[in-house]
Formats: C-alpha cells, structure tokens, sequence
C-alpha cells in the first residue's frame, strides 16, 4: 500500500511537475529526463523530519526487478536531502516504474556491490561519472529490492 501521509511537492517547479505527469498519466508521460529519451522513475520517502510524503525523481537504473537510487545531486558538494529520508526509514519507501508504485527496502551499497551497480548506473546514464568527478563526496547508491 502506497505511503500515507501529506504530500510536499518539490520546492523545485521542474521536478514537481515532472512527478505530477509521471504520476497523472500512470507513467505514461513524465517518464524520461527533458529531452534525453532517457527513463526516470519516481521514489516516494517520507520526510524523517517533517513526516511529509516527499517524491523524487531519480534515473532509471534497473536489473533484475531491483533498482539503484543515485544520490547524484548533480555531483554537488552534499547528498540530496532525500538521502537522509532513506537512511531514516529504509522500509517507508516506494518505486514507481510504470502504472503503480512498489514498495521497496533499501539499503545504501558499498565495496564491490556498489561497484556493480555504479557501473549499470552509469551506463544507464553517463553523466553520472562525470558528477563524481565534480564532487568529493562519494555519491552515495542504494539498492531498492521488492518487498514481498
Ligand atoms: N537527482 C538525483 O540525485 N539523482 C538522479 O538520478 C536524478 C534524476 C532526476 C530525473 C528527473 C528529475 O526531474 C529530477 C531528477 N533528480 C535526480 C533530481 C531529484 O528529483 C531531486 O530534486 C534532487 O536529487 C534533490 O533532492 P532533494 O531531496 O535535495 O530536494 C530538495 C530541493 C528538497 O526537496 N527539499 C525540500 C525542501 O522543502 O527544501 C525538503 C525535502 C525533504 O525530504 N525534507 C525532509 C523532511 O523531513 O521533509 C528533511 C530532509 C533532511 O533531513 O534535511
């Protein structure tokens, strides 16, 4: 069952409006980024401060029915605040890749596993390289596994 609670949309008016068609036409529009042809899902957390339902567009990085969760930001110097939604609550969380949303667990990757998936992340879209050489950080990758 999808999360319940308040939904916040984005500060952000080019994602929120990305989430609003992703989410009015069932994944049908809204399902790749700008002009790119490439496909983005939608990742529903709730706020580990406000307790608000938060959605976040995020590349489409699949295999297997699993999915990595890029904490790119666009390579800027800090996570993304929905990262710290993930690590609060890492079972209050949903994918939508398509008509309905999944409900996923997540847990953040690291050593060879985060390897693994960096490299489909990448290759799903490249500029994610080029963000981890902008940023020191160490762009942070979670895996999103179906729960049952
Ligand atoms: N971002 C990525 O990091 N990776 C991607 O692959 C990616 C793809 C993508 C595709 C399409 C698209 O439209 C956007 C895409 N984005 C991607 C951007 C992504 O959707 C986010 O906008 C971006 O990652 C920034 O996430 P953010 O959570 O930092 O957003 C900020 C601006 C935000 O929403 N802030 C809210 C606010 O009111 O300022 C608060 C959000 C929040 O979750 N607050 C928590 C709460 O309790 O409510 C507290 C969080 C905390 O602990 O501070």
């Amino acid at each position: 069952m999808p999360l319940d609670g308040e939904y916040e949309p984005s500060p952000a008016e080019w994602v929120r409006n990305q989430v609003e068609e992703y989410e009015s036409s069932g994944g049908q529009r809204g399902n790749t980024l700008r002009d790119t042809g490439l496909p983005v899902v939608v990742v529903t957390t709730k706020g580990n401060k406000s307790g608000k339902i938060r959605k976040t567009p995020l590349m489409r990085v699949e295999h297997d029915g699993e999915y990595a969760l890029v904490a790119s930001k666009g390579g800027s110097p800090a996570h993304p605040v929905w990262y710290h939604n993930l690590v609060a609550d890492p079972s209050g969380v949903t994918v939508q890749d398509g008509p309905e949303p999944l409900e996923v667990t997540v847990r953040e990757l690291s050593g060879e596993e985060r390897a693994a998936w960096w490299e489909r992340a990448v290759a799903a879209y490249p500029p994610y390289a080029e963000y981890q050489v902008r940023t020191e950080r160490e762009i942070p990758v979670f895996l999103a596994s179906p729960r049952d």
